[in-house]
Order: C-alpha cells, then sequence, then structure tokens
C-alpha cells in the first residue's frame, strides 16, 4: 500500500512536469517538506549532542525572517525545548567601555576551567548599524572564542528591538538544548534593551566605571533598580582608590532602594577584567544568588512569569504584524493618513475605521 502511494505520488510529479504548473509546484512543495523534516531532525539530533556548527545552523534559522526558514525553527525549537538543561542566564549591562567584552572573556574562560559550557549572546538593537557589538569585540574575547565549551554569537541585526529579543529569547533554549549551562547575555545601555534583557534572564549584572557620574554612564535609575549586582570595573592602577570609594556610594544608595520580590539584597563588587581580580567573587555571589531563590522559590517563580510575559509578547507582535500586513488595511491607512493631515478626521475615530478592517 505504501509503496503504490510513493509511486502514484512519484508519476503524478513527473506528469505534471510536462502537464501543469500548479501540481508541480505542490508536488515541489511536499518534496521540499520532506527534505526539511529530514535535515530538521538531523540538525536537531546534532545540536542535542552539543555540536556547535548544528547550533549556529539552528539559530540562523531562528533569526532568519524567510516563511520557510521560520517553520523549520519553530520545529526546532519545540524539538529542543524538552532537553533543554538547566542554566542560569546572566544579563550584563553597561555602557559602551566600560569593559563588558573584556570582563566576558575572563569570566567566561574562569568558567570554563570550572568545567562548565558558556555562551554568550547578545541584545544590541543598533547592531545593524554597528555590524553587532559582540562581533566586532571578538578580538577581546580571544581567549574565549577558541575555546571548545564556548560559544559566541554576536546580535541579529538589522531588526526591531522585539524581533531581536524574541530571536535571543529562542537562542537562549537552543543553547540549553545543546548542554550550555552558563548564558550571557550581553546588551549596550541602549533604550529598552536592559529591560527586554532583564525579563530573560534570572541575575541581572550592572557593570560601572568609578569615578564617573550616573548621567556621564548614562545609567537610568531603572536600571539601577534591575541590577542583581553592580560591579564596579577597572578597580586597577591608579583607580583603585576611587573604586574603593564608588563601592560605598553604591552600597548606601542601593539601600534606598526597596526591597526584591526575589528577596536577594543586591551587591557590590570590584573587579578588574583586564586583570582578571575578583572574578571568582562574581560567580560565588551568583551561585548563592541561585541557591538562595531556589530556595525561597523565586527562580522557578520568576522564569514562569517570564514565560507568561513572552506569551504576551508574542501574541502582541503576531497581532501588530497581522494588522499591519493586512492589504485592506494598509490602503485604509493610507487614506486615514490623509484624513488627518486634511483635518477631517481624529487619531480616535481613524484607529476605529482601521481596527474595524482586521
Ligand atoms: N585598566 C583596565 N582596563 C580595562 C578593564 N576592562 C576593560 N578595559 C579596557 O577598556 C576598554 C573597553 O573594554 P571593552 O571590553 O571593549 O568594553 P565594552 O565596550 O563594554 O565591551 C578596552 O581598551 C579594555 O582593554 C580593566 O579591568 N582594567
Ligand atoms: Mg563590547
Amino acid at each position: 500500500m505504501n509503496e503504490h502511494q510513493h509511486k502514484s505520488a512519484l508519476s503524478e510529479s513527473q506528469s505534471n512536469n510536462s502537464s501543469g504548473n500548479v501540481s508541480a509546484e505542490s508536488a515541489q512543495r511536499i518534496r521540499d517538506s520532506r527534505r526539511n523534516k529530514s535535515s530538521e531532525k538531523s540538525l536537531l539530533k546534532d545540536l542535542l549532542e552539543g555540536n556547535k556548527t548544528a547550533l549556529g545552523r539552528s539559530i540562523t534559522l531562528v533569526e532568519s525572517n524567510q516563511p520557510k526558514h521560520k517553520e523549520m525553527a519553530e520545529a526546532i525549537v519545540e524539538g529542543a525545548l524538552p532537553h533543554a538543561k538547566k542554566s542560569i542566564r546572566v544579563g550584563i549591562t553597561g555602557v559602551p567601555g566600560v569593559g563588558k567584552s573584556t570582563f566576558i572573556e575572563s569570566f567566561g574562560s574562569y568558567l570554563i576551567e570550572k568545567g562548565k559550557k558558556v555562551a554568550v549572546l547578545a541584545v544590541d538593537p543598533s547592531s545593524s548599524v554597528s555590524h553587532g557589538s559582540i562581533l566586532g569585540d571578538k578580538t577581546r574575547m580571544e581567549k574565549l572564542v577558541t575555546q571548545k565549551n564556548a560559544f559566541i554569537r554576536p546580535s541579529p541585526s538589522g531588526d526591531s528591538l522585539g524581533g531581536v529579543a524574541r530571536k535571543t529569547r529562542e537562542s537562549i533554549l537552543l543553547c540549553e538544548a545543546a548542554g550550555f549551562d552558563v548564558i550571557l547575555i550581553e546588551t549596550v545601555g541602549v533604550g529598552q534593551s536592559e529591560t527586554t534583557v532583564h525579563s530573560m534572564t534570572d541575575f541581572f549584572l550592572l557593570l560601572k566605571l568609578a569615578g564617573a557620574g550616573d548621567e556621564l554612564q548614562g545609567i537610568k535609575r531603572g536600571i539601577v533598580e534591575m541590577a542583581d549586582a553592580i560591579v564596579i570595573n577597572k578597580a586597577d592602577g591608579e583607580n583603585q582608590k576611587a573604586a574603593r570609594e564608588a563601592r560605598l556610594e553604591f552600597k548606601r544608595a542601593l539601600q534606598l532602594y526597596p526591597p526584591k520580590p526575589s528577596e536577594w539584597k543586591p551587591q557590590v563588587h570590584l573587579i578588574s577584567a583586564l586583570y582578571e581580580k575578583g572574578i571568582s567573587e562574581v560567580w560565588e555571589m551568583i551561585t548563592e544568588f541561585k541557591s538562595s531563590t531556589d530556595k525561597n522559590g523565586h527562580f522557578e517563580h520568576n522564569r514562569q512569569e517570564q514565560n507568561k510575559f513572552w506569551l504576551f509578547q508574542s501574541i502582541n507582535d503576531h497581532l501588530k504584524s497581522q494588522f499591519y500586513n493586512n492589504t485592506k488595511v494598509k490602503i485604509e491607512l493610507e487614506k486615514q493618513l490623509r484624513l488627518i493631515e486634511e483635518n477631517r478626521t481624529t487619531a480616535f475615530t481613524a484607529a476605529r475605521a482601521l481596527l474595524k478592517l482586521s
């Protein structure tokens, strides 16, 4: 029976090549989809075995905007999900030049020496212009890039923050399925990206410099409030005294913030990423955070809350793109915009008219 079906499908597609193109196309689609399914399967298998090339290729599919790739990506993420290892996800933020890349190099190398597998991802919506913050910085991670147990991926470029965020979140899951147990997510302090990274990480680390005011470092109050740790970098050489003073100052300032739902009291650390000082203390702190939030249930609760947040986020993104891609909406939108320019309607009436179309 099976053989027979197979044969007839084959002969159908052969005859269609000459007779018409509708069925030829659909036969091609079936062939493509079969081929995709088998390559999906082998990609997923390699990924689950920890193959970094397979991980990279899977992330490329996640980052692609092509419908065919999106479909494959969805299947791979779904297949990977049950195998995602329990990792710790650490968000790292700070203004350009503070030493994020240097810190990731030292910290990542330290963790690998401890037997961890470390993945580094980035959320940088501006990277379409700067061609990826980490990519350009791979020179500062020269030790880490050569490590078998390190995986470094620059931010997907040419996308909105929402797009980058979704892709990064799926990439985290893929890294975990490939067996990476520490995920470092770097972001440059631009606009909303810290909030986004905060919503996908367990521990949020703010890198700072001594001696420069918050305004100079472009740090907003909200970011300090999100931080589980303030790590003052470049505490070396002549900087040491200023760094110690800054530490006291930050400690005092942090006391003014309300307690966190995690019950975790944010810590202030001094490090030198360049000279690899204070690095082990940062890891000890994160380990301490993990065990205390495991104990009080916050760790799991926070991940669930994040998943709920991303559910709504995904729905919102989907509805929005569906709305704006609707041909009727596109045409009517032009019309309503003109009416607004001519003062012949209000924004609210126009919006109501447009929303009725979808
Ligand atoms: N003295 C000193 N310089 C550092 C330290 N960490 C980073 N740097 C230097 O600061 C500059 C910016 O570092 P980078 O890691 O690229 O910062 P990013 O833009 O935040 O990624 C580089 O020249 C680094 O060598 C440190 O701990 N001490
Ligand atoms: Mg950098």
